[in-house]
């Protein structure tokens, strides 16, 4: 009894915190305008039903919790809170959804003990069914098939979850799963909350802006960032890259350009830098011809240990790129690159940072049958001798946009994925069917290089493209790597001329292209 009352006592403070919030405006620092959610949470903020955080943040990639889940559905369907048991900011309204029967006591207990932990996807399923659309049931047979982990769906979200699926409500990941016990993110729920409105024909009153298309291939689950110390050694389950953990995880940074001319931007420093501005990933781009490693082993060599040790150091992941170009067929220097990989993998094979891509842009006369099949055939054995689980990168004809070559005859063999590159001023639409048609056919996709400019590097730059690119691959849980890292006077370059390799970098640093880049490393 005494507890209570202390409780009934304490903090109204942390109540009047949270109504304060219904004063945010309707820009959030963290979300940004072209993102995939930014229609649905300036909808659901501007008809009230959500707000951000005191700071101004909404926190679109973090998880969203029960206490916000269920207050915000309350909103939604104009459920009024009750007297709550605890001082907890949302005890009304879970009382109030408690009692109203959107869910039982022990999925998240009124004693508050899971108010504030991220809500299992079943459940925020389950609440809002109950709550906005009640009278939907789904069949059985034809709702469990579209869903892959079906099996792992606790008995007691059956009818809830397909009623879900049979409305539209929601759809799995892009491997087919729901993901059951995972959470979501708070830009995830929002979507879901703007959906169930429209559904259930209380969206109405909401301003119409044209609705997004629903991508073919759906949003993977909750996405991690952050770096090796986290995440550990990687692995590729289905089309999607995750953690040790199981997670599905995306990495994000930049390229370096030629080592051989620009390697003093592939200096601790400089990977420092992106790392700062949220950058999980370096790719060391070892160009073969052009001056480089077929010319002269040894100095670009130790450039790119160099390169690869300093992201290490940065607690990032590593792409070491056999950046082959001019030299288009990768079978041209087999030899050399069985030779290569062997050493790199005898070096960093227990290291779960390292990442081997063993032929950047194969283009001329080149197919994938006769060519860069039988090349990955004998160079990833050189690889797995000594680094049995490292993720292997391989890539196709046509400066590596071929994918759907390879979809049609994939290598075998686990952790392994595909490059796909692309320039936004060249390369649109047609290529990211491409993707969709590889994920749907299973074959897992890593873009490992694209730029902001034309495929030559120049011109431009094309934001908006980008944008759009970097959406999409945002939503299908994809890795990219951004070319360039250096101050070369072209548009693909994120540093501005003279910029020095080895200071901090202000804002002001970065060239139009490289503050586009920097400012989508953690993208939700
Ligand atoms: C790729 C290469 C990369 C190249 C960029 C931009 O090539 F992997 O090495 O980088 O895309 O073209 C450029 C640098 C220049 C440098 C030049 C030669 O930005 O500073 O002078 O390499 O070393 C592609 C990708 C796609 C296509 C063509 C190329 N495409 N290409 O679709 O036509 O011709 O290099």
């Amino acid at each position: 009894m005494r507890r209570k009352s202390l409780f009934l006592l304490v903090p109204l403070l942390l109540v009047l915190l949270w109504a304060g919030e219904g004063n945010a405006s309707a820009a959030f620092s963290d979300v940004r305008p072209d993102s995939w959610y930014a229609q649905a949470v300036e909808e659901m903020e501007g008809a009230g039903l959500l707000s951000g955080y005191p700071d101004g943040r909404f926190g679109p990639g973090e998880p969203i919790s029960a206490a916000q889940f269920v207050s915000i559905t309350a909103r939604c369907a104009g459920l009024g809170p009750v007297q709550g048991q605890t001082n907890h900011w949302a005890s009304g309204s879970l009382q109030a959804a408690l009692q109203a029967g959107w869910y039982d006591w022990d999925e998240i207990p009124p004693t508050g003990e899971k108010f504030d932990q991220p809500i299992p996807r079943q459940l925020a399923v389950k609440i809002l069914m109950k709550a906005l659309l009640p009278e939907v049931r789904g069949d059985y047979n034809a709702e469990s098939q579209k869903m892959k982990d079906f099996s792992r769906l606790d008995g007691r979200y059956y009818e809830a979850v397909l009623a879900a699926y049979a409305a539209g409500l929601t759809s799995g990941d892009e491997n087919g799963n729901f993901n059951p016990q995972n959470g979501l993110s708070r830009a995830e729920a929002c979507i879901l909350f703007q959906r169930a409105l429209k559904l259930s024909g209380a969206g109405e009153g909401l301003p119409t802006t044209p609705t997004v298309p629903e991508p073919e291939v759906p949003q993977p689950a909750v996405t991690v960032q952050s770096g090796v110390l986290e995440n550990g050694w990687l692995q590729v389950v289905g089309t999607q890259l995750r953690n040790e953990a199981g997670q599905p995880l995306v990495l994000r940074g930049m390229s370096s350009h030629g080592l051989q001319w620009y390697g003093q931007y592939a200096s601790r420093q400089s990977i420092q830098n992106t790392a700062r501005y949220g950058a999980n990933l370096f790719r060391a781009a070892m160009y073969t011809g052009e001056g480089g490693y077929l010319s002269n082993p040894t100095a670009v060599r130790q450039r790119l240990i160099n390169a690869v040790d300093g992201a290490i150091a940065s607690d990032m992941y590593v792409i070491i790129d056999w950046h082959i170009l001019s030299d288009g067929n990768p079978m041209d220097h087999l030899g050399e690159a069985k030779e290569f990989f062997s050493d790199m993998a005898r070096r960093y094979g227990d290291n779960p940072a390292v990442i081997y891509e063993i032929c950047n842009e194969p283009n001329g006369n080149v197919t994938w049958e006769r060519d860069v099949k039988p090349y990955a055939q004998a160079v990833i054995p050189a690889i797995r001798t000594y680094a049995p689980q490292s993720v292997i990168l391989v890539g196709s004809p046509t400066w590596s946009q071929d994918i759907h070559l390879a979809a049609q005859s994939p290598l075998e063999g686990g952790n392994l994925m595909y490059t796909l590159h692309f320039y936004a001023g060249t390369h649109g639409a047609e290529l990211r069917q491409r993707i969709d048609s590889a994920l749907s056919a299973g074959l897992p996709v890593f873009v490992s290089e694209w730029g902001t400019s034309r495929a030559d590097g120049g011109g431009g730059v094309f934001l908006q493209e980008a944008g759009e690119w970097l959406d999409f691959l945002a939503r299908r849980g994809i890795s990219w790597a951004n070319w360039s890292l250096c101050d070369k006077n072209e548009t693909s370059a994120a540093l501005n001329p003279g910029t020095s390799p080895d200071e901090t970098w202000a804002w002001e640093n970065l060239s139009p292209s490289g503050q586009f880049v920097f400012s989508r490393f953690s993208d939700a």
